[in-house]
């Protein structure tokens, strides 16, 4: 394969930023196909963007100028998708959460190992940005020593009608589970959530607190509060044994307000993490026409986020702390 030609399902906020990326030119990738269920939006975009618009999912996945599908619908339809695609035998990048619950991300692992090939790549887009791989990197050239805290803030300016309480564990605080996961190289072994009151500005959501402890120790709390206004202020800073590890902050546009430190920061995660989402592109393609993907957060990785999903909204519920599972990993994942 010289180039991989991609279909793009879903052109809600991700699917039409992915495609605008692919269509102003990833090296080694073209945009050939969108679909969406809201047809006018699709055909508007693909007008846009010269390329064909599909009636149906089966339709784009099956089209023999698609080699490769990257699934942007809402969040109930990722994993229904993701498998047809794996049928298909063609790669795909899932946007997260992988799936909406632990049976349908199991389906998931199951028809990947079935079918004896990686396709699947989760869309956690952070395991590319340059600030997250430095401090991944400085972590493990052990010059800071070992990790005792990590400290993560995930604030939205304003968020949509639907964003839940629980979204906000599963949707936004997902990103978290999967860098910590990422930054410390290691699995979270329990968690534990506790919410403020209700923002005036969102009285149907809490926002959520979350303190979590991985499996050599680590302690990592979280933040995630959806409607903080001024603009989408994401930082992280782990705290070692012989020095402290801060994510640099992202490139400052759009700005709104500047949070209270003065920090300039953005209005949208588009915005801030824009070079990780180029880069999340290139390097899928790249891996794809080197065989299969290998980088990024896989199924197994998206598996793990979710089971760590479910065990903090079983946390939030009842008010305890509980234990994420810990499956064994097979061996097609190791
Ligand atoms: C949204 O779905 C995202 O993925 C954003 O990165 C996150 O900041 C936001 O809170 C989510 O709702």
């Amino acid at each position: 394969m010289k180039e991989v030609r991609i279909g793009v399902i879903g052109t809600g906020v991700m699917g039409t930023d992915h495609a605008r990326k692919l269509a102003g030119k990833i090296p080694g990738g073209r945009l050939t196909a969108l679909q969406d269920f809201d047809a006018p939006r699709a055909a508007a975009l693909a007008r846009e963007l010269g390329v064909i618009a599909l009636a149906d999912t089966d339709a784009l996945i099956a089209h023999p100028d698609v080699d490769a599908v990257i699934v942007c619908s809402p969040d109930l339809t990722h994993a229904a998708l993701g498998l047809k695609v794996i049928a298909a035998g063609k790669p795909v990048m899932i946007e997260k959460p992988l799936a909406a619950g632990r049976a349908e991300a199991e389906e998931i692992l199951r028809a990947e190992i079935a079918i004896g090939r990686r396709l699947v790549q989760v869309g956690y887009m952070r395991r590319f940005d340059p600030g997250y791989a430095e401090m991944k990197q400085t972590l493990a050239s052990g010059r800071v020593g070992a990790p005792l805290f990590l400290h993560c803030q995930h604030r939205n300016a304003v968020s949509p009608d639907y964003l839940t309480s629980e979204l906000i564990i599963a949707s936004s605080a997902g990103h978290e589970f999967d860098a910590a996961r990422f930054l410390l190289d290691e699995d979270i072994v329990s968690t534990s959530v506790i919410s403020p009151r209700p923002s005036r500005h969102a009285p149907d959501r809490q926002p959520q607190f979350i303190v979590m402890q991985s499996a050599s120790g680590t302690v990592i709390d979280i933040e995630a509060f959806t409607d903080a206004r001024y603009g989408y202020d994401v930082r992280a800073e782990l705290v070692c044994e012989d020095g402290t590890v801060s994510l640099r902050p992202g490139p400052p546009t759009s700005l709104r307000l500047a949070a209270q430190d003065g920090t300039v920061v953005p209005q949208d995660w588009r915005a801030r993490f824009d070079d990780a989402y180029r880069l999340q592109l290139e390097r899928w393609i790249a891996s794809i026409l080197m065989g299969a993907p290998n980088e990024g957060a896989n199924a197994w990785d998206g598996y793990m986020t979710m089971l760590i999903i479910e065990a903090s909204l079983a946390a939030w519920r009842s008010g305890t702390r509980v234990a994420v599972e810990q499956p064994e990993r097979p061996g097609f994942y190791r």
